[in-house]
């Protein structure tokens, strides 16, 4: 640290200015092919000030060694996991088989690049996630007798088709979107596909298996009435990084991906690896993750990435505007 804190403080006053540290972001932001990630003024500024715990304009050593510890080391050698959404049957050629949903793409098309990566880059962990449910689950349109619709619901019982949101008068008001029924636990159309690659000592995590909430994301139900073990799991890891794929792109993954980001993880997204239901919801997806300082890249963009060769300017915001919470509520 005291090395590079040297090296970066050119004139040598014992401070870090503005133009100093942007020399540091320039070795930070880069790839190993020699491009250098452009990060715009604004978020430089901003970078420097999270920094700048004191607010003098100018790092100092102690300063910098928050920036050391918590920013850079992370930026160097993340901790990354694979998160493989929902990667069953009944999405594939089962009973919700995307490829008659109105994007049109197949499911099955995410098998060769998710094994690829797993063949071929060091993941720290590996999950895969399941969509788990009970026969008599809300999202299925089957099951539409057993609940009563809201009144304030757009779509009545007697006019609800598949995919339609309804309004279940539940204990309380419930939004749901009717699926048809999919996923039942322990069926076949709840294994995982069968060239899907699993690798050993992974770890499983089933979603959806309450009655009466359903749940997109890996990481809590759609009402976040209650959480799943995996961000648990995760922080024991010391898990920085999140990488997701899947099915489907705008639902499960879409959903697992804002919550990994909301809860604090540098976020990728992995295109190529993920097919969805529709095309529009995909491009809000996608655009929606940027957003909020996630990022959406190729399958063969990840092995650099994780190794941390591949450094991007976007997560190391993401990383550092988390890190001004937390300085924040310590303050
Ligand atoms: C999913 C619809 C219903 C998914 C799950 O895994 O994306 N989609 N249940
Ligand atoms: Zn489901």
């Amino acid at each position: 640290m005291d090395v590079c804190f040297s090296a970066f403080d050119k004139d040598g006053d014992g401070f870090l200015n503005l133009e100093e540290f942007d020399d540091i972001c320039k070795g930070l932001f880069r790839n190993d092919h020699g491009i250098v990630y452009s990060l715009d003024n604004d978020k430089l500024e901003h970078l420097f000030k999270i920094f700048d715990t004191k607010k003098d304009g100018l790092i100092d050593r102690q300063e910098f060694s928050t920036c050391w510890n918590k920013w850079i080391k992370t930026i160097i050698k993340p901790k990354n996991v694979f998160l493989i959404i929902d990667v069953q049957n009944d999405f594939i050629s089962g009973t919700l088989n995307i490829s008659n949903c109105s994007a049109r793409q197949n499911g099955l098309d995410v098998i060769k690049p998710i094994n690829q990566l797993l063949d071929t880059v060091n993941f720290d962990s590996v999950v895969y996630s399941y969509d788990w449910h009970p026969i008599d689950h809300i999202s299925f349109i089957e099951n539409l007798p057993l609940r009563k619709i809201d009144s304030s619901s757009p779509i009545t019982a007697e006019n609800a088709k598949l995919f339609d949101t309804v309004v279940f008068e539940c204990c309380p008001k419930i939004k749901q979107r009717l699926w048809p029924k999919h996923c039942i636990k322990d069926s076949w159309g709840a294994q995982l596909y069968k060239d899907l690659k699993v690798v050993d000592n992974a770890m499983k995590i089933y979603k959806g298996t309450v009655s009466d909430v359903d749940s997109y994301s890996v990481f809590w139900d759609n009402k976040k009435l209650s959480e799943t073990s995996l961000s648990n799991q995760l922080d024991k890891l010391n898990i920085t990084d999140v990488y997701i794929c899947g099915l489907a792109y705008d639902i499960c993954v879409g959903a697992s991906a804002e919550d990994a980001l909301s809860i604090g993880y540098r976020t990728i997204l992995i295109d190529d690896c993920c097919k969805g239901v529709d095309v529009d919801d995909i491009t809000k997806t996608k655009q929606s993750i940027i957003k909020k300082h996630g990022v959406v890249v190729q399958s063969n963009e990840v092995k650099a990435m994780v190794d941390g060769r591949d450094r991007r300017p976007e997560l190391g915001y993401k990383l550092a505007i988390e890190l001004e919470k937390s300085l924040n509520n310590i303050h």
